[in-house]
């Protein structure tokens, strides 16, 4: 299998003036029928059609069936090696949608026709030019079954629908704008809908539609609302407004990915549609507001500006969740937001960058294209977005956003073009920070202080360096915005003179590191400052910074910068943990260091502090943390340590705790409100904090919330306490969750989740094991897997557990979903990121697994790119 370069990118031969699909749908096949109008723009190319699973019926050209020796069909193209200047092509194919296990292309999903396209979904439904860079209008008719499939969706304006008087009915779609093929959307089926209108600023109403299956309609509003906040929303921030009379989601039960933007008909995975208080989490309620968004934003950023090639992606895709991030922020508590997405950043793209499969976020090479869609991609490329914001403040932000629309509306365009749109305008200079699309891995910045009293001056020297990874063995440095402060004794922010530190428009001071290394001077300061530098996570570097205990603690209770606070409390917590992991590995006595509880405790007694930022401030590194900082991943001693720390911290407050879940148990147990989101949480990790203690009165409470719970969240937190004990309630609760709701299919993954996610069982991998045979798990299903085998994956206690042999039953799975479903197969790889850190016996037995998997003759190319890097 061989490798794609984007140094081999050609831009495309051949134009589409528009294309017509016509598709009849049936029970055990599907006709399409393509009509495109295509001019040549190299004279004398080839014609190279991309398409795979498919039976070609028929190729005609301006109206004449080509026989089979003018063309060629290979297992992935249709080539016709001479074509006229300008002409039409028709082609015809037949699919078995039906049949479709792999999610992509056009597929069944609980008797609804639905289709995936991006990225390369469009060739099982078509031969043609699928690549992004190829835009086209779009017409389509789709004829089906009119009892069974009532609605009939495309992309754009509806234009009618017609009974056939057999039985049938045909509907037509037209779409005004210019699209790539992996934003054509269909679907078929018999749905349920809810609808609202939105007007935009300059007066054009939207009809806003939600579809889901029957019965689940009053779970659609929270989506509709959250809809209608994005396009309030980014008529705000960024004067973008909706271009189409119509906009539509629908939910479906099977769905690789969270949801796709296809142009006015997006699709969602049913997890992120549904939600009403019984069914969601005040979490879920938050990731559908979140997706519902970003798949809006993607009309601008994504739709009417598109990729030119996949390695671009995170041109659309880091844009596209910095925006969804900042409208969060906007929707809710801009520093837990931000506490939010820098967690979810360091424990999976850290990760990922640290790992075997690191890449740069402007990748140079795949196997699978569908292996772009990653947490660097995403997550790192939001990062970048946001500090080019930081540099150029977000007035210079908002100016370069606007010069992008007018340079690109309409094209499909590179990375280079977004910086230099951003950059140009505001008069900087980009092109060392554009370093940060094609260098890999985590930058390391160190900090060295000092302060001379005699001359008034403080000395802050910073290093930068970045670790090697896969073909980059070494790096040219970054281009690294560090928002900063000095404090006082008290916590003041001193006045910074300093003649290299700038000022951006939002009022932050900036240290601009370009250089290796390189030492500021700060006049005029009287006494020795403290310092807080790394404000709101202005990079996404890892600091490394020898702060004495005292500094910590003073930054934990005094900073200005609420990231910070948050952010000291993690480091000493990481100070904590590793001391206790390193005595545990040497099997001696744990004991918690008592400045380190007495500072959390003071915490929780503080009735000053925002409840949900407590939440955060009072929350433990993760271990997926651990796994990284420390230098090996032996998930017993990080367990010990970790439990150890949480049970002390509960049995010094236990009063404080319980008094804490008293305050806000059952204050307005249906709101929705961000405040009552934050009591919940804070009296809710007060509650898995008290039950470290296992304590029977603790117990028994838990217990109580789980049977009166009046919202999922607190029925869910309950439940997880309970799957990871040993306690006489355990059985009791799951068997009654699943038999409440063993017939919903996006509830009862919490379910497996809750079980997969135990880390004090023992036997989690016999459950787990147990559970992928239940009645209610099937593995053709995503999110099924995803809720059990990857969030036992993430178990990272259980599943690297050295008495069992968790890799062998794993892989096993992995290649039995390889086999229907590549794309969900490769997102359960990344399970073995973690190898290096292994000790030798458990790298072992990974490795034998890996190498197991490889050595599968039909393993797909996207399982296989991502295990045989583990290997080199
Ligand atoms: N484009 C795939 C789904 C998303 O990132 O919105
Ligand atoms: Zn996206």
């Amino acid at each position: 299998q061989e490798k794609i370069y984007l140094k081999d990118y050609k831009g495309p031969a051949f134009s589409v003036d528009s294309v017509h699909l016509d598709f009849n749908l049936n029970e055990d096949f599907c006709r399409v029928r393509a009509k495109s109008a295509i001019k040549q723009l190299t004279a004398g190319s080839a014609l190279h059609l991309n398409g795979v699973d498919l039976k070609l019926i028929a190729v005609k050209i301006n109206g004449q069936e080509l026989q089979p020796t003018e063309y060629q069909v290979t297992a992935e193209e249709l080539i016709i090696p001479s074509v006229p200047a300008s002409f039409t092509l028709e082609i015809e194919t037949q699919l078995e949608p039906q049949n479709n296990t792999s999610l992509e292309g056009l597929y069944k999903s609980s008797g609804i026709f639905c289709t995936q396209c991006e990225a390369q979904g469009f060739r099982k439904i078509t031969y043609f030019f699928d690549r992004p860079d190829v835009m086209t209008s779009y017409s389509v008719t789709i004829e089906a079954d009119k009892k069974k499939y009532p609605v009939l969706l495309s992309n754009g304006d509806r234009i009618k629908t017609e009974d056939l008087g057999n039985g049938r009915h045909k509907a037509y779609w037209s779409d005004p704008h210019k699209k790539p093929c992996y934003l054509f959307a269909l679907v078929a089926g018999d749905l349920g809908v809810i609808r609202d209108t939105f007007t935009t600023t300059s007066g054009r109403k939207v009809n806003l539609e939600v579809y889901a299956s029957h019965g689940k309609q009053d779970r659609c509003w929270h989506a509709m609302d959250s809809l209608k906040k994005a396009m309030t929303w980014d008529q705000d921030v960024y004067g973008l407004e909706y271009d189409l009379n119509d906009y539509m989601i629908v939910a479906i039960d099977d769905f690789n990915a969270g949801a796709m933007e296809n142009k006015g008909l997006n699709i969602f995975n049913s997890r992120l549609v549904l939600a009403d208080s019984s069914s969601a989490t005040d979490t879920d309620f938050h990731s559908i507001e979140s997706v519902v968004a970003h798949e809006y934003f993607h009309n601008w950023t994504g739709n009417r500006v598109t990729v030119a090639n996949w390695f671009q992606l995170s041109l659309k895709e880091g844009l596209t969740v910095f925006r969804d991030q900042e409208f969060s922020a906007d929707m809710t508590e801009r520093a837990v937001q931000r506490i939010e997405d820098v967690d979810a950043l360091r424990a999976g793209q850290f990760a990922e960058d640290a790992g075997p499969n690191a890449h740069p976020v402007r990748p140079e090479s795949c196997m699978a294209v569908d292996n772009f869609f990653t947490m660097t991609i995403y997550e790192k490329g939001s990062e970048l977005i946001r500090m080019m914001q930081t540099i150029v403040g977000r007035k210079g932000f908002r100016k370069g956003m606007d010069e992008y629309f007018r340079r690109h509306d309409g094209q499909a365009v590179t990375t280079e073009d977004f910086a230099a749109a951003i950059s140009e305008p505001n008069g900087k200079d980009f092109s060392q920070f554009k370093r940060w699309y094609n260098q890999s891995g985590t930058p390391v910045v160190s900090v060295l202080e000092k302060f001379d009293a005699a001359a008034g001056e403080y000395h802050l020297t910073l290093e930068q360096s970045c670790p090697p990874t896969p073909n980059q063995p070494t790096k040219e440095p970054f281009h690294v915005p560090l928002m900063m402060g000095l404090l006082d004794k008290n916590g003041k922010e001193l006045a910074l003179n300093c003649e290299h530190i700038t000022q951006n428009t939002d009022g932050k001071h900036l240290i601009e590191l370009k250089d290796h290394k390189k030492t500021f001077v700060f006049k005029g300061i009287k006494e020795r400052p403290v310092l807080s530098i790394l404000r709101e996570f202005s990079a996404p570097v890892n600091l490394h910074w020898e702060a004495s205990e005292d500094d910590l603690y003073f930054l934990m209770e005094k900073d200005t910068d609420s990231f910070n606070r948050r952010e000291m409390a993690q480091k000493m917590g990481l100070r904590v943990l590793s001391n206790l992991i390193a005595k545990a590995r040497k099997g001696e006595a744990l004991q918690v260091d008592e400045k380190y509880i007495n500072a959390l405790s003071a915490v929780i007694r503080d009735p000053n502090i925002d409840p949900s930022f407590k939440a955060k401030m009072l929350q433990l590194p993760s271990y997926a943390v651990l796994a990284q900082v420390e230098p090996v991943l032996d998930a017993e001693a990080f367990h010990k340590a970790r439990v150890t720390v949480r049970k002390t911290i509960a049995k010094m407050n236990k009063a404080a705790l319980l008094e804490t879940y008293r305050q806000f148990h059952g204050v307005e147990p249906k709101s929705r409100d961000t405040k009552v989101f934050g009591h919940r949480q804070l009296k809710n990790q007060a509650l898995s904090y008290l039950a470290e203690l296992q304590d029977p009165e603790i117990l028994e409470i838990v217990n109580k919330q789980y049977w009166d719970a009046q919202n999922m969240t607190d029925r869910m937190t309950a439940l997880t306490i309970l799957a990871d004990s040993q306690s006489e309630y355990r059985e009791k609760a799951l068997q009654h969750f699943h038999d409440e709701w063993k017939n919903d299919s996006v509830v009862i993954n919490k379910w497996f989740t809750a079980q997969a996610s135990a880390t004090s069982r023992p036997d989690v991998l016999k459950d787990v094991m147990a559970l992928t045979q239940h009645p209610t798990f099937n593995l053709q299903n995503p999110n099924n897997v995803y809720s059990l085998l990857r969030a036992f994956s993430a178990n990272i206690v259980r599943f690297n557990d050295p008495k069992l042999n968790v890799y062998e039953a794993y892989a096993d799975k992995i290649l039995e979903v390889d086999a229907k479903n590549p794309q969900v197969a490769a997102r359960l790889c990344s399970a073995f990121n973690f190898v290096q850190k292994l000790d030798p016996v458990m790298k072992d037995k990974a490795l034998t697994q890996i190498k197991r998997m490889v050595a599968a003759p039909n393993l797909s190319k996207n399982s296989r790119e991502l295990l045989q890097s583990a290997l080199t």
